[in-house]
């Protein structure tokens, strides 16, 4: 009886954050997952797609993300011998050098036909294997392991695509089947992510289905089958399910089933505050954001956290976002966190606008004169004040003429 260890991680997003304060971390990550994976002794590791953060990744994007897929090729697989896929109607048999990385493209891969995808160019560089629409089968002594996948297409197209598949279990073999989708069952009602396909839709037969694109871990029995989510190694989205837990890896057995969480050991924490206002001014809501984050940073932590704030409510009368002076708690934390606020209560802010314009309506004032008002209210707080004609500027405006209008406030500045 020999075993398989197969090693199971998702959604590395090479590039993601390049430009910013997480230079690098997409691919220390990686570097990670890659790393418990062959201390582990896995001998087959399994991406269920969005390798990259860009279908078109930047060269040096490129280049780190080879140096983190040639780790598994220095490492001699041991014993497995036949390789073959089965691709278009055509069977031919693989060789792989070292441990071979089994992929998808997700939806942040994906391309039109015309085009090939990043995993199809790194697959002819004998970098990893891509089962879109494939079908891999790996022997090792009695042990036989199938891979089929489906990468991720966009979302309505999913159940047609899956159908059109038709993806069915090996005889005798290990089935495992890989996909990027988003699923009904695990989104939130208020999520602005869109899904077609459920748990129900899922092959059956298979003993293991894993889904890479949601970025959170779930594991749970589905009828026969196990199936995996292993969430990303990165977090890239800041959503409140992705501070409750840790970014990792699993581990399989495909002799004792045995299936294992192997969390990354150096990783960014994310806290999450949802702060609701109901009327307060802009230096209250300061206070209240104060407190919320009071306790995160106590602790020494090994890497800046990410201190997602997410505020709703109704500021009082009189405030707008801007009025939040967010960049005193910027400056404060200057390198020690990492700040991603979000402002939904400009929404509301922008819905009393509209009730505003309402009431202006109802003083059966027209939208072109409401909207001079405003141009003029605007206007009278730059240095342009009475230099123009604003009538005429805000006519211009109104019929698209651009040129025109631009024209005239260069005409008056002088
Ligand atoms: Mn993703």
């Amino acid at each position: 009886m020999s075993e398989v260890k197969i090693a199971i991680m998702s959604d590395f997003h090479f590039g993601f954050g390049e430009k910013g304060e997480r230079k690098g971390e997409s691919f220390e990550n990686a570097r990670q997952a890659f790393e418990i994976a062959l201390e582990n002794g896995a001998e087959m590791i399994i991406v269920p797609g969005d390798l990259f953060d860009e279908s078109i990744p930047p060269q040096d994007v490129l280049y780190n993300a080879i140096e983190i897929l040639l780790i598994p090729k220095g490492i001699p697989s041991k014993n497995i011998d036949l390789k073959k896929i089965l691709r278009g109607g055509e069977e031919k048999e693989i060789y792989v050098s070292g441990i071979p990385v089994v992929a998808i493209p997700g939806t942040h891969e994906f391309r039109g036909k015309d085009h090939k995808n990043i995993l199809e160019v790194l697959e002819r560089a004998d970098l990893l294997l891509n089962v879109h629409a494939s079908k891999l089968i790996f022997e090792k002594s009695d042990e036989k392991i199938a891979v089929q996948g489906m990468g991720g297409v966009p979302e309505k197209k999913a159940l047609e695509v899956l159908q059109l598949l038709k993806a069915e279990p090996v005889p005798d073999a290990k089935n495992i089947f890989i996909f990027h989708q988003s699923l009904n069952e695990f989104l939130p009602f208020n999520d602005d992510m869109i899904s077609t396909l459920s748990l129900d839709d899922l092959p059956k037969g298979f003993d293991l289905i894993i889904d890479g694109h949601l970025h959170w871990r779930n594991e749970q029995k589905l009828g026969e089958s196990k199936f995996i989510m292993p969430g990303s190694t990165i977090i890239t989205q800041s959503k409140k399910i992705e501070s409750e837990n840790s970014k990792g890896i699993y581990l399989f057995d495909s002799k004792t089933d045995d299936l294992k969480f192997h969390p990354l050991p150096k990783q960014r924490k994310l806290f999450y505050h949802k702060i609701k206002f109901d009327g307060e001014n802009s230096e209250q809501v300061l206070e209240m954001v104060k407190k919320a984050i009071s306790d995160d940073l106590e602790n020494e932590l090994e890497l800046p956290p990410i201190i997602r704030l997410k505020l709703t409510g109704k500021l009082a009368k009189g405030y707008c976002v801007g009025d939040i002076p967010f960049n005193e708690i910027l400056a404060e934390h200057k390198g020690k966190a990492i700040f991603s606020i979000s402002r939904e209560f400009a929404a509301e802010g922008f819905k009393k606008r509209i009730s505003e314009l309402r009431e202006m309506q109802k003083s059966k004032k027209s939208v072109a004169e409401m909207g001079l008002e405003l141009l003029e209210k605007n206007l009278k707080e730059t240095d342009f004040k009475d230099a123009f004609d604003s009538r005429r500027f805000f006519e211009l405006l109104a019929e698209n003429e651009l040129e025109k209008a631009n024209e005239l406030v260069l005409a008056n500045k002088k």
